[in-house]
């Protein structure tokens, strides 16, 4: 009797688990979206000049499934870094003097998500950090 109880809570768990583990459907398959493209500037202004704004800077608005292509051009003699939350956690590294680099995605995710410089020591970073991508 107790293994018959065991045997049914485990199918039970399992039958559970499963539900819970298999992926759902990407809302973006089959869906090419739009392109769209974003460049940003980094220098000893921050991104785009961010250094002289007070609220999120840069900031830009995408559809779902939009292929975003953020290119980033360093016009400093320091490397930056670029990147997005959930989307590129890890992100770029630009070395000063370096060509520039493009980031591309599909913004399978509705949401905000910051653009950041994901090198802790430039010495302008505290204006790199407040980029917005919003994807509605
Ligand atoms: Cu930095």
């Amino acid at each position: 009797m107790v293994i018959i109880a065991l045997v049914a809570t485990s199918l039970a768990a399992g039958g559970v688990f499963a539900v819970v583990l298999s992926p759902p459907p990407s809302p973006c398959s089959g869906v090419s979206g739009a392109t769209r493209s974003i460049t940003i500037v980094a220098d000893l202004n921050g991104y785009n000049g961010s250094k002289s704004q007070t609220g999120p800077w840069p900031v830009t608005t995408v559809h779902q499934c939009d292929r975003v292509e953020i290119t980033i051009i360093n016009n400093d003699t320091q490397a930056h870094g670029f990147a997005v939350t959930y989307y590129s956690n890890s992100g770029l590294e630009i070395v000063g003097g370096s060509p520039p680099q493009t980031l591309k995605f599909q913004a399978t995710k509705i949401g905000q998500f910051t653009m950041y410089c994901s090198l802790g020591v430039c010495t302008v970073h505290q204006f790199m950090r407040t980029g917005l991508l919003n994807v509605t």
